[in-house]
């Protein structure tokens, strides 16, 4: 399942707050195209402010090396063409966004501020 938020915050306070919300949630991990499809719709109808959300990877513990928010290894991954750049215009660009276009642009984690979408799981008895 998935959840976006009301508020527009830092990567590092969504990862936080995704794990504080539900059991077992984290930022998003898109692992397919399929899933990837997923997030775009319900980014598309969100009508948010940028029209961009955080996504659960960054490269912010070795440049150039992306993985999941946690640690884990990278399945899929969407870069719109040229990025990620690392900043070479802005600075340090360690966390990734989601566009409408499905796309990712990596941008700096704690300078700006959007939405974000937390994924969870719920079990069924
Ligand atoms: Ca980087
Ligand atoms: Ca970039």
């Amino acid at each position: 399942m998935y959840w976006i938020s009301d508020d527009n915050v830092t990567w590092s306070k969504a990862v936080e707050a995704c794990r504080n919300l539900y059991n077992n949630g984290h930022l998003v991990h898109i692992d397919n195209e399929e899933e990837n499809d997923e997030v775009k719709a319900i980014l598309v109808q969100a009508n948010i402010r940028y029209g961009l959300i955080w996504i659960g990877i960054h490269d912010s513990v070795k440049e150039g090396v992306w993985t999941y928010e946690d640690g884990s290894r990278l399945t899929y991954v969407n870069w719109r063409n040229g990025e990620p750049n690392g900043g070479i215009v802005h600075g340090d660009e360690d966390c990734a966004v989601i566009t409408k276009g499905g796309d990712y642009i990596d941008v700096n984690c704690e300078k700006w501020k959007f939405h974000f979408c937390c994924e969870y799981y719920v079990v069924i008895e």
